[in-house]
């Protein structure tokens, strides 16, 4: 039987990934932890900071957990106006996990990386999951290193470690982190209201991105697949769909109109060193990934869903 720990488990994925997982395997066996508390009062909580090995110990011996999905971590955009949190808590914090892991013998420690381990050197176009990794923000770097060290403790002690690359994910239950492509998200809400949207990046700025359906079942699908297939382990891109803020909003303006103006900011330059597009091929041959969105699929749904939560 499976007990799992779901690490920033309050987050953008972690609020939709923990019922996912409910499930799936079970309510009883589905831990959340977090640094904050939760706002719903869930019972099956463990209040915990990935900086601290003795806290992850602890809650693992507690709840008797054999699997982490280690989603803690802080984004691009919050990473760069604090690259010393996001070192600590995304770079000590993935040491800390594999520490606790091997020492309390998990079976498996699931792990998203991000498009976000690519840098300005990588080829833009259909990027290949085994290039050039020479990104310049702190989250980046704390995403290769994440991925060489999940690599590191498989070949050495046997901690089964694996992880996909996720572009930016689109959902309407949670709010994004504080990302670079949370525009994909934020512009939604405006729309709706009929308000004007200012857009952080250039309205050209294209960057792979998924739907949470997508996103959910990648990571599941990954952490399921029989290990004798998987030639990678830590780094799998993983692709559904490109589009440009223009592209977006063109999309979202066959549902409702709604003004938009763009006045890049820093966040322009994390955007600039990411793929535009990528490819998975590797993901789909070593465990048969395959995505359900795409762009005019999600944005219907997102509207669709968002009416109904906004009580449009
Ligand atoms: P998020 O920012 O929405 O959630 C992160 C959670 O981690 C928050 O609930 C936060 O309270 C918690 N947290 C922060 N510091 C902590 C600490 N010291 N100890 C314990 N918990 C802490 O992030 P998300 O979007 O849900 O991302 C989850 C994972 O997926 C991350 O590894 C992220 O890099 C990766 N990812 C996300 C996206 C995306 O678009 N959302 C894309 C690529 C990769
Ligand atoms: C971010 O923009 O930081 C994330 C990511 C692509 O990793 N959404």
């Amino acid at each position: 039987m499976k007990r799992i720990m779901v690490t920033g488990g309050l987050g953008q994925i972690g609020s939709e990934l923990v019922p996912y997982l409910r499930e799936k395997y079970g309510h009883d066996n589905v831990i959340v932890a977090d640094i904050r508390e939760p706002e719903n009062g869930d019972e099956l909580f463990v209040k915990l900071d990935v900086r601290s090995e003795e806290d992850i110990i602890n809650a693992l011996k507690e709840h008797d957990i054999d699997t982490v999905y280690h989603l803690a971590a802080i984004l691009s955009a919050k990473g760069e106006q604090n690259p010393q949190l996001a070192f600590n808590v995304n770079i000590v914090g993935m040491y800390n996990v594999l520490e606790a892991g091997r020492k309390v013998g998990l079976e498996r420690i699931m792990v998203p990386s991000s498009i976000a381990a690519f840098g300005p050197e990588t080829p833009k176009d259909n990027t290949p999951n085994d290039t050039v990794l020479k990104p310049r923000t702190m989250y980046g770097i704390s995403k290769v290193t994440g991925e060489l060290l999940g690599l590191y403790y498989w070949e050495k002690y046997g901690l089964d470690v694996r992880g996909v690359r996720y572009p930016g994910i689109i959902s309407w239950k949670a709010p994004p982190g504080g990302g670079t492509t949370d525009y994909a998200v934020e512009i939604f809400y405006y729309a709706l209201r009929g308000e004007k949207y200012t857009c952080f990046l250039r309205e050209d700025a294209t960057l792979p991105m998924m739907y949470m359906p997508d996103a959910l079942k990648a990571i599941t699908e990954l952490a399921e697949a029989p290990a004798d297939r998987l030639i990678h382990r830590t780094d799998f891109n993983i692709s559904a769909m490109s589009f440009s803020p223009a592209e977006l909003v063109a999309e979202i303006r066959k549902y409702v109109d709604f003004e938009v103006e763009y006045k890049p900011d820093y966040r322009q330059k994390i955007a600039d060193s990411w793929p535009r597009t990528i490819d998975d091929s590797a993901a789909r041959k070593e465990w048969g990934w395959k995505p359900d969105y795409d762009m005019p699929t999600m944005v219907r749904d997102m509207i669709s869903n968002l009416k109904k939560k906004l009580g449009l």
